[in-house]
Parts: structure tokens; C-alpha cells; sequence
């Protein structure tokens, strides 16, 4: 069978959807294709943290219904160290902006819901999604829909496939510059029934490793530990992992951490990855597919908005005036804040979590660094900036 549309959109993620719907509002015809099903991308957990502008977008775009409703926003964040809570007034550092709690996978279903009730195309559960033509002026791509093999011809594809997608595979790798560091820890996740034992994030630096307290509805609480990498979820059972949450966040003063029944559990690992340039002929990507970030600094979902943003508002330029200046600086235009994200989700890594071989003078520099941040205006105000995130561009 074969088909026609504007954009053909890979993966059905933040980036994928999102795009879909930014050019939608534009008249812009896209499918979106998806290896998974709708239940498992609409369940799928991961992020919780909205940045101001990811909000606004969402708000002006009309999507946040339900994210107004049962979004939280939070004025502050919390870092622990030696024993002690210090309040990062993230709202007063940034002249009132703000960050929202509202997982990703609620995104992802609000999108795939005003997807389909506007008529948009989307197709789940697609099998070898293959690319073609992307250097010339009319690229396809190809899929198998289960019964039958699909052609569709475009004029642009944006991969939104995420790190593991075949997308960015496509780009000769001559073209490419990688950048790729693997941390030395991954984080164990959990999510569980229990009202959040903190109104604010808490970040703690300990000597047992990283922990971080954060939530999803006064009810669900989201909890992080730093494990060794190669962990698997099966090594730690629920009584371990709440007993080492409650040492890591233990305060001087007993602060109480509420557990409960835990009823998800992952464990990601910790990377910075990097491609250059993020396009090449027309294929342009957009996310995980083109970097990823630790996750101390709560900046992959945002930073895969941000791209479509972009992203959008070039395909849309070129439909308008015939004009690729736009599409042709997509790469450069992204890349400074995906690499000034990078640099603040690492800046925030280091600062908070235990390097294997870490020596006592290594450990007081840390400690000194924390000390500055949560004493010094400036410092407390760059973080800040950096965590509630950058204008869009
Ligand atoms: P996604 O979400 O991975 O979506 C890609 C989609 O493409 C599909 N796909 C394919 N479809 C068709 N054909 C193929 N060959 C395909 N290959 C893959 C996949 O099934 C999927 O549906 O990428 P996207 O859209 O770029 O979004 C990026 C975000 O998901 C990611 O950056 C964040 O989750 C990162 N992240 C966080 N980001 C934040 O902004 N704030 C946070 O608080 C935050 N916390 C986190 C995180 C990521 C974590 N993990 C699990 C890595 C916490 C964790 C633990
Ligand atoms: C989350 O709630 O999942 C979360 C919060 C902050 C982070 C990472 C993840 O830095």
C-alpha cells in the first residue's frame, strides 16, 4: 500500500507526538509511527518534571487540560547533605518561574488523546520501519502495519525514535560526531503508593550514594537510589530499597520517610550522548534520538520539546515561504541549549553523587560545592535558571 503526507513522524514518544501536534495546529499533515502499542507508550514511566517553558507550550497549544488540573507546581527544590535540607527558592531566583510535577506518560496520553481526536494519523504497534531517499527531495519511509507492507512518501521525516531507534542509523557515519560518556552508577526507581513524604523534590547527597525523593500525586510517591551500574531491578528487594532510601535521606533533625507498597521498579543507566549535527538531507532528529542527559538534572523530556519546537516552526517556515534558512540552522539552533543542558545535568551529577575511588579531599570539594549553592545568591540563582530551564529559542 502506499501513502502521502508532509512529515513522517518515527516514534510515538514527548518528541514524536509533540511534533505531530505543533504542525497539526499549522495545517500540516504528519503520520506517526510507533513499534509499541498505544498501552504500552501510554504506561511507559519516566519523567516527572516540567520545565515553564514545556508548560506554556503545552498551555498555549491547548493541551493542558488535564496538566492544570493535576499538574503540581513547585516554587523550590530541596538539597541534603551532611544531614541537612537547604531550599533552593527556584520561583524567587527566576523572577516567578516555576517547575510542574506531571508524569511523562500523562503527556504522552493528553497528546495521543487530542491526536486522535483531532483525526490525526497514528499507527501503533508497526514493525521494520525503514527509511529511504532521506538525501534527496522526496524521502519515504517503509513499515509493516502486520498485514501489509506500507510506503509513505513525504517530504520531510523527523526521527523521534529515541536512543534506541533506527533513525539516526540512517545518517552516513561519516557525517556524525559522537559524543558519548557512561556515568559510573545507574538509578533505581520506584513508584509507590504512599503520599510523598516532602512537598518539594529533595536531592541528597550521602556517603551511601545519591538519593532522591520526589512524587507524582499526593498520593505516589517517586524515589531514586544511585546503584552500582549492571544492576538489576531483581537485586534489590522493596525492604532494602526503603531501608537505604531512609538512610541516604535521613536528616539530623529525623525527618520521616513514609513507605508503602511499591508498584514499579526500574533501573536506568546514566549517560550523556551527543550526535552532530542533529540532521542531515531531510531527515531531522529530534530527543533521546539525538542526545540524552543524566537524569539529575530532569532535562531529556524538556530538552525533546525544545527540539520540536524548533523543529516545527522551520518545516513550517518552509511550507509558508519556500525559505530553508530555518530548517537549514535546526541542528545549530538546538544544539547550544541540548549542550547547555548537558552541562548543567552534569555539573548537577557530579555534585551529588559518590564516584567510585572518590577520596576524602574529592568528597570536601563536593560538600564545598553544595555548601556554595545553597549560601551564595549567585550560585543558588544559576542553578535555578538552569532547573526551571531556558526560554525557548
Ligand atoms: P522516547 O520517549 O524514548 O520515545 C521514542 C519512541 O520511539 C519508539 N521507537 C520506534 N518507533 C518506531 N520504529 C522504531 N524503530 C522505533 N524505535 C523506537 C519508542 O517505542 C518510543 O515510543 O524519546 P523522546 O520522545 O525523545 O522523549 C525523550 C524522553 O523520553 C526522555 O528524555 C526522558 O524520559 C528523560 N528523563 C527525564 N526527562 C525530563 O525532562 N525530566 C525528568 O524528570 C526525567 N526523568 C528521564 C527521567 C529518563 C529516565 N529514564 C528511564 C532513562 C528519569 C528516568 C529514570
Ligand atoms: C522524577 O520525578 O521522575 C524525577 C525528578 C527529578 C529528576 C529526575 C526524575 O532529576
Amino acid at each position: 500500500m502506499k501513502a502521502t503526507t508532509q512529515v513522517a513522524i518515527i516514534g510515538a514518544g514527548p518528541a514524536g507526538l509533540f511534533l505531530g501536534h505543533l504542525l497539526g495546529l499549522e495545517g500540516i499533515d504528519s503520520i506517526i509511527v510507533e513499534n509499541r502499542s498505544r498501552e504500552y507508550v501510554e504506561h511507559r514511566v519516566r519523567a516527572g518534571v516540567l520545565e515553564q517553558g514545556t508548560v506554556d507550550l503545552m498551555v498555549q497549544t491547548g493541551v493542558a487540560g488535564r496538566l492544570a488540573r493535576e499538574g503540581l507546581v513547585h516554587h523550590g527544590i530541596e538539597l541534603r547533605f551532611n544531614g541537612s535540607g537547604h531550599r533552593i527558592p527556584l520561583s524567587d531566583l527566576t523572577g516567578g518561574r516555576a517547575i510542574t510535577i506531571y508524569g511523562q506518560q500523562e503527556v504522552v496520553k493528553d497528546l495521543i488523546a487530542s491526536r486522535i481526536a483531532g483525526g490525526g494519523a497514528i499507527q501503533f504497534e508497526v514493525e521494520d520501519v525503514q527509511l529511504s531517499g532521506i538525501d534527496g527531495t522526496r524521502p519515504s519511509i517503509r513499515f509493516s502495519d502486520g498485514a501489509s507492507d506500507m510506503t509513505v512518501d513525504c517530504d520531510f521525516i523527523a526521527g523521534c525514535d529515541g536512543f534506541h531507534g533506527t533513525s539516526r542509523g540512517t545518517i552516513p557515519e561519516a557525517v556524525l560526531r559522537t559524543y558519548d560518556y557512561e556515568f559510573p552508577f545507574s538509578w533505581l526507581g520506584i513508584l509507590a503508593a504512599v503520599a510523598p513524604s516532602a512537598n518539594e523534590l529533595v536531592y541528597a547527597r550521602h556517603e551511601l550514594g545519591f538519593a532522591l525523593h520526589s512524587l507524582r500525586s499526593p498520593t505516589v510517591s517517586r524515589l531514586y537510589l544511585q546503584v552500582d551500574p549492571g544492576t538489576e531491578v531483581g537485586d534489590w528487594s522493596d525492604d532494602r530499597i526503603w531501608a537505604e532510601l531512609r538512610a541516604r535521606l535521613a536528616t539530623r533533625d529525623g525527618w520521616l520517610l513514609r513507605d508503602g507498597p511499591v508498584i514499579e521498579k526500574n533501573v536506568a543507566a546514566m549517560r550523556s550522548f551527543v550526535v552532530e549535527p542533529m540532521q542531515f538531507g531531510r531527515l531531522f532528529l529530534a530527543g533521546d534520538a539525538a542526545h540524552i542527559v543524566p537524569a539529575t538534572g530532569a532535562k531529556g523530556l524538556n530538552l525533546a520539546v525544545a527540539d520540536v519546537y524548533v523543529l516545527a516552526r522551520a518545516i513550517v517556515a518552509w511550507y509558508r515561504t519556500g525559505s530553508s534558512t530555518l530548517l537549514d540552522a535546526y541542528s545549530e539552533t538546538c544544539l547550544r541549549r541540548v549542550w547547555r543542558a548537558q552541562e548543567f545535568s552534569n555539573y548537577m551529577s557530579a555534585m551529588l553523587h559518590r564516584y567510585p575511588g572518590t577520596d576524602r579531599f574529592r568528597d570536601r570539594l563536593q560538600v564545598a560545592r553544595l555548601d556554595a549553592v545553597t549560601t551564595s545568591d549567585e550560585a543558588a540563582r544559576a542553578l535555578a535558571s538552569n532547573y526551571v530551564g531556558l526560554p525557548l529559542p
